[in-house]
């Protein structure tokens, strides 16, 4: 069954934006000509000074240099939102979709978005914020936070947004390390029927920053408790006295248009930084091309504008294409697990774009939620953040898109952009599990681990490189430009290392086989082990900890962490509470061990490095084949991890 392909129908190719030969010659300009090829599609955007310089990249390890347009310049919001006035100032831009089903959705025009957002952009200036300046965003997903990414790129700030999940002191981490000058948050967050205290876990964060840290707060429920004036600032009282028009700035393509912090294999996030020009080209492109996204169509993705798929595909691909895009506040399965496809009904959607980890989770509520629903809309559906398994693609295939609608299976990071390995739903025929191929400009290249050796046939399975550039690609690591080379050249001169590994099979379709360093992707998100790690020998009773990951039916990877207690700590089931009490507050709750188990010994090496590799083992158990433990200092403590493992599924 997995063999099964899917081409695309005569019928949809004839509509699509791009068939399979035009696939073909397309990606041929891309390659053979960079330069002509983005000099031409750099123009899908406007541009206030047009650029002559294109491409202009070096990913030669210690001169890592990476410029696209750069001596053009633009306004990302302008783009976003005033160049679409004229022709579609009525439209909708913005559907806003509430957590609970009984509150009023919201269709907010082009017109609209442009008052908000400049009342907005003002509110931020006369907070002293101007060019340059860093501002964090903590938000609930509601329209206010869209309006607070596109206010700062209307003024040239740069805005960082925290993912609203995260903890008081992940937040704090990140206004100290961009050194932000105004952190926006609103009073709560309603997820699932539940609140979350935005506005108190800022307040806790703020304890740890400089006192210069001023703190806009957006009303959503009105459950407003602690006020400290000063320093924090009503929104909606300053914006309904500021004016709804901001002129824009003028930007260099090159000026940082935000920053985004992902978890890498070492402990501390990395600030990763994309510019104006280039990402704004590239997110724009991808979300036309590879949903098939036309004039008038809704498109919703339902990632959080906390992550980069909510940055790319929910606010500035879309609406710098003057697309309708949803903005959904909930979560898949509140009320009950029919929500997505009742949200996908009432508003019409025609592309709809989720992650493996919510279709296993909705599969797993039967076929009845989806069966209910009117989803004739639906033309193309998409999938993002982690391998999915044949099974789910088959339902999304079967269920949700009634054999009607091209999946695509898009593989991307948090560094890219956008889309790199994707179908285009009127040119490619898919495989179940297949990514398929590649954006057009991207050189996908498979390396022999060890050597690095690139492997020319083209059956291959090895780590997954890019040979040259493409304009999304993401510049530097904020404040650390050696730490962007180090984590993405140095391991293999000459190429970007993607961090995952990869087979090409023999009709070169790209699938992805997961993660070869020290991440793991839990349901769909990143999280670095080591950050687990630390978060757990910061609580005093734990020596010592080695987290991993494991196969997780609904997650994709649950988090298995090892622990090692102080001398004289008894091991409890209080004190494992604890500790997972201790991970939420410490990053938040998507990094709570699913498993924890106490290991009075950790298999290290004689140099004292943990052997990881046996860990992951015991915890997928599978510790058949353990491969060589002879080097290990004292071999015994794994018969004992094994014989009190967690996991014995
Ligand atoms: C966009 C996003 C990136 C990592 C990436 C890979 C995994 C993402 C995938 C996929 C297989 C796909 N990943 N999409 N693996 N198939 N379609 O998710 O960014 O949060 O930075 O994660 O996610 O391992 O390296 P980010």
């Amino acid at each position: 069954m997995t063999d099964k392909t899917y081409p695309p129908t005569a019928e949809f190719a004839a509509n699509a934006h791009v068939d399979q030969a035009k696939y073909q010659e397309m990606y041929a300009a891309s390659i053979s000509d960079p330069d002509g090829f983005w000099r031409q599609h750099g123009q899908r955007i406007d541009w206030i000074k047009p650029y002559t310089s294109v491409k202009e990249t070096n990913y030669a390890y210690g001169e890592v240099d990476i410029k696209w347009f750069s001596d053009g310049t633009l306004n990302v919001s302008a783009n976003c939102i005033d160049r679409h006035l004229a022709t579609r100032g009525d439209q909708t831009a913005i559907i806003w979709e509430p957590d609970n089903p009984d509150e009023q959705a919201l269709h907010i025009t082009y017109k609209e978005l442009y008052s908000n957002t400049c009342r907005m952009a003002n509110v931020l200036k006369d907070l002293g914020v101007t060019r340059g300046d860093r501002v964090v965003l903590y938000m609930p997903m509601i329209p206010e936070a869209a309006y607070a990414m596109l206010a700062c790129t209307r003024i040239g700030a740069i805005h960082s947004i925290v993912f609203a999940g995260f903890s008081p002191d992940a937040l704090a981490n990140r206004i100290n390390d961009s050194e932000a000058k105004v952190v926006i948050t609103a009073d709560e967050a309603p997820r699932g029927g539940r609140n979350t205290a935005l506005k108190s876990n800022t307040d806790a964060a703020l304890l740890h920053c400089s006192d210069k840290v001023k703190n806009l707060v957006v009303k959503r429920t009105g459950g407003q408790t602690t006020w400290k004036e000063g320093r924090d600032y009503d929104y909606n009282l300053l914006a309904a006295a500021a004016s709804p028009d901001c002129e824009p700035e003028e930007m260099n393509a090159e000026d940082p248009l935000f920053i985004l912090y992902t978890s890498g294999s070492t402990g501390k996030p990395k600030g990763v930084v994309h510019t104006s020009g280039g990402y704004l080209v590239y997110a724009s492109m991808t979300q036309e091309y590879v949903f098939d996204y036309h004039q008038g169509d809704v498109f919703w993705c339902t990632a959080d504008v906390g992550w980069v798929t909510g940055h790319s595909y929910i606010v500035y691909g879309p609406l710098a294409n003057g697309a309708t895009t949803v903005m959904f506040e909930g979560v898949p399965t509140y009320p009950d697990a029919s929500r997505f496809w009742q949200v996908c009904e009432k508003h019409k959607v025609n592309q709809f774009y989720t992650a493996p980890t919510a279709i296993r989770a909705l599969m797993a509520h039967g076929n009845e939620p989806v069966e209910k629903c009117d989803l004739s809309d639906l033309k193309v559906l998409g999938t993002v953040g982690e391998p999915i398994n044949p099974e789910a693609w088959n339902w999304y295939n079967d269920v949700v898109g009634k054999g009607n609608c091209p999946i695509v299976d898009t593989w991307w990071q948090t560094e890219t952009g956008g889309h790199l390995l994707t179908p285009l739903p009127g040119a490619t025929t898919t495989k179940p599990g297949s990514a398929t191929l590649p954006f057009f400009g991207i050189e996908p290249v498979i390396l022999e681990p060890t050597s690095g050796a690139e492997i020319n046939e083209t059956e291959a399975e090895g780590v997954l490189c890019i040979k040259d550039s493409w304009p999304g690609q993401m510049r530097t690591v904020y404040g650390d430009h050696e730490r962007f080379q180090q984590t993405y050249f140095s391991d293999y001169k000459g190429y970007y290392f993607t961090g995952d590994g990869c087979r090409r099979d023999a009709d070169g379709y790209y699938w992805i086989t997961g993660r070869v360093d020290d991440v793991i992707n839990v349901s769909g998100h990143r999280m670095g082990t080591a950050e687990v790690e630390s978060a757990l020998v910061a609580h005093a009773n734990v020596a010592e900890s080695a987290v991993v990951g494991y196969p997780h039916d609904i997650k994709g990877q649950g988090i298995y962490a090892y622990v090692t207690l102080m001398n004289g700590v008894e091991p409890t089931e209080e004190l494992r509470k604890e500790l997972e009490k201790w991970v939420r507050t410490e990053i938040g709750p998507i990094a709570k061990p699913d498993l924890i188990q106490w290991a009075p010994g950790l298999p290290k090496t004689r140099s004292g490095k943990i052997m990881r590799r046996i860990l992951r083992k015991i915890a997928e158990n599978d510790f058949g084949a353990l491969g060589d433990t002879s080097t290990l200092a004292d071999p015994s403590v794994v018969d004992e991890l094994i014989e009190n493992r967690m996991n014995r599924s």
